[in-house]
């Protein structure tokens, strides 16, 4: 049996904290190697190992792989939706270099799995707006869907021509209360909670009828540990999973909050954003990834909210 050495890249990040302690628990604190350009964040202090890498700079993540005995990565590190509009070179250059870096070092190494994800972010204006299904017309309008959707038929390059087992998710917008959000258009839905426990108002920078895919981390983690844990004769798609969990707009997410904090209003100031969230399916239709791999969320809105401010009370 294989003693599995993990790397994560971009482990300080909103995901990146959680599935780093989501994977130290599964597989041992010192078998998880947690990394990022940023400072170790608090909550992963004193579980495990962490190193300071820069993705784009192979030959040091090159020589990290060899003298840590990696044998998965998890590549969490991208610039998301907002803040790659605005500086779509960067947004690119990271995007993409540092999965080829990743994928280059893990064909080299025959390192056992990867992992990537994408994002809801690949559909555009031309996609369907409802039920998006897995295989469709895919014409992103971001530089962050446009680098995610080449970034997916790298995955599938490499794993066809050089067998590298790598495997990916399209997560719909991501909520949590560990972790901060890092610049995407679904962020509302994180900062909404914060704002409610704090100054009981909060002002939407989408329309209220802005209906997105969106997901609570306690899923998120789970379904990307599922796939990365599901026999390889499963995985049918090798490019990456639509997965769903629900879907609400504004209006709906605040009217939630209202059943715990009567007197929160929200008020709506649509900016550059809402342009970006116009251009992305409503909801998503992830029939493929229940049938290859058993995936089903377990969290919805009402689950969700109650869990969430639960929780950043205690904080
Ligand atoms: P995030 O911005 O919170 O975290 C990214 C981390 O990568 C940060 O800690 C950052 O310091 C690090 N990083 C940036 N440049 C780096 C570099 N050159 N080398 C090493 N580390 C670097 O992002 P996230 O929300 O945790 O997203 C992780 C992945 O999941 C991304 O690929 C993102 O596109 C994808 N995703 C996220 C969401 C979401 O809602 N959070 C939804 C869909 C897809
Ligand atoms: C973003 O809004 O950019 C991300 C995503 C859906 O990929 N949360």
């Amino acid at each position: 049996m294989i003693r599995e050495r993990i790397l994560v890249i971009g482990a300080s990040g909103q995901i990146g904290v959680e599935l780093t302690l989501a994977l130290r628990k599964i597989y041992g604190n010192n078998n998880v190697i947690a990394s990022d350009l940023r400072e170790e964040n608090d909550l992963l202090k004193g579980t495990g190992p962490y190193v300071s890498i820069d993705v784009m700079n192979k030959e040091m993540l090159h020589v990290q792989v060899i003298r840590q005995n990696i044998t998965q990565i998890y590549l969490l590190a991208a610039i998301l939706s907002a803040t790659g509009e605005k500086n779509p070179n960067l947004a690119w250059h990271l995007n993409m270099q540092g999965l080829l870096n990743v994928l280059d070092i893990a064909r080299e190494e025959k390192i056992y799995k990867v992992y990537w994800p994408s994002s809801i972010a690949v559909f555009g204006p031309t996609s369907p707006k409802q039920n998006c299904p897995q295989q469709t017309i895919i014409e992103p309008s971001t530089v962050y869907g446009i680098s995610k959707y080449a970034g997916e038929f790298w995955c599938n390059y490499y794993y066809q021509r050089y067998h590298v087992d790598v495997r990916s998710i399209r997560y719909p917008g991501l909520i949590s209360y560990k972790s901060a959000p890092g610049g995407g258009t679904t962020d509302y839905a994180v900062e909404i909670y914060h704002e409610a426990l704090e100054e009981k108002k909060y002002t939407c920078f989408l329309r209220e009828d802005t209906y997105l895919p969106m997901m609570y981390m306690p899923d998120a983690i789970r379904a990307t540990i599922e796939l990365m844990e599901a026999p390889v004769a499963n995985i049918s798609v090798r490019t990456s999973y639509n997965v769903s969990a629900m879907s609400f707009s504004p209006k709906e997410i605040s009217a939630a909050i209202k059943n715990y904090i009567p007197e929160f209003n929200i008020s709506y100031e649509p900016d550059y954003r809402q342009s970006i969230a116009d251009s992305w399916p409503q909801s998503i239709d992830d029939t493929v990834a229940r049938n290859d791999w058993g995936w089903q969320p377990e969290y919805d809105l009402n689950k969700m909210t109650k869990d969430m401010l639960e929780n950043l009370r205690q904080q």
